[in-house]
């Protein structure tokens, strides 16, 4: 059974699908799409383009193939290639783009490194179900003053991808995330365990609303929701591993002296999460690096085997 339908003709023109995901669709083999702001605005060179080519590695050796996003002088790029990882990772053009800045950094050629929020987006127009990433997007702390909501959220809400990350980060307030996610209806599931996972740490103090015991019911969660019209995404949680967290004690000051910082410099906006990543760099001497290159790791090995298993159902 044919399980891709080929892309709408306006998107094609657009888009720059990599030969080898084009066959992975085609064929219906597993994807797992990745995220580039994580390399242009998350993490400092050279570590951010070695993270970026030892997840692909880890994506292959668990059976599915990877797909890097992000745009490249105007055009929606699906799989990159080496040179394009190395330009994403040092250009200091490449913008943070989200949902909302898509169409500008479309229509005006211009280079754009996508969130999770566009990410998706792009995902879901050329047919892939399954994308890792480190920590999504969330309500941030304040966001009763600021409203500073991630479209991240957004975004969940009303494109059919499951997004495999570690929690939602510790800088984030984690609490009126979950409340966000469940008023829009995303199924935010944790792989094996009752508690909701916060990114550098594996306990964040709060219940996860819903868990799986294995990638294998995760696939089939995936296909129910979606056999069902239930539109929309799945936030899959999947803690970081032992050996690489940062326990919540042992983080939280750091972040809260990394948030007095940027209230100090009075950055808003799209800036708050690069800032306040890289200020957790700093104030760590590299060990908070050390824990988000491991967690995506980690996460993409589960989504290629996420991946490998809602495509076996599909078949
Ligand atoms: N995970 C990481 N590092 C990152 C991000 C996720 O380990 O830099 C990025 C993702 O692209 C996510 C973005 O969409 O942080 C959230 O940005 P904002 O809070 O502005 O929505
Ligand atoms: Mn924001």
């Amino acid at each position: 059974m044919p399980t891709y339908a080929p892309l709408r003709p306006e998107v094609a023109a657009l888009t720059d699908l990599h030969p080898e995901v084009a066959d992975a669709l085609a064929g219906g083999q597993p994807v797992v799409a990745l995220e580039s702001t994580i390399i242009s605005h998350g993490m400092p060179y050279p570590q951010n383009v070695e993270m970026a080519r030892g997840v692909e590695a880890v994506v292959r050796e668990h059976g599915a193939i990877p797909a890097t996003v992000a745009v490249l002088g105007g055009r929606l790029k699906v799989g990159l290639t080496p040179d394009e990882l190395e330009l994403l990772a040092t250009d200091r053009n490449v913008q943070k783009i989200s949902t909302r800045d898509l169409p500008v950094t479309v229509a005006l050629g211009r280079h754009g490194a996508t969130t999770v929020a566009s990410t998706m987006r792009i995902a879901s127009l050329v047919g892939i179900r399954v994308f890792a990433t480190g920590g999504t997007g969330g309500v941030h702390r304040g966001a009763g003053e600021t409203m500073d909501i991630s479209a991240d959220l957004t975004e969940l809400a009303r494109t059919d991808v499951c997004v495999v990350s570690a929690g939602v980060k510790s800088i984030l307030d984690i609490g009126l995330t979950l409340e966000v996610l469940e008023t829009q209806g995303v199924p935010a599931i944790t792989l094996g365990s009752e508690e909701f996972p916060a990114f550098y740490s594996r306990r964040s103090g709060f219940a996860s609303p819903l868990t799986v015991a294995s990638e294998a019911e995760a696939a089939r969660v995936l296909h129910a929701k979606w056999s069902l019209g239930l539109r929309g995404g799945v936030l899959l949680a999947n803690p970081i591993p032992e050996e690489a967290e940062i326990p919540a004690e042992e983080i939280t000051p750091h972040i809260e002296r990394a948030l007095a910082d940027m209230a100090a410099l009075g950055l808003t906006g799209k800036e708050t999460t690069p800032y306040l990543l890289g200020r957790i760099v700093e104030i760590t001497e590299g060990r908070s690096l050390a824990a988000n290159i491991a967690l995506v790791r980690h996460n993409a090995a589960v989504a290629a085997r996420v991946a490998s298993a809602y495509a076996a159902l599909r078949a």
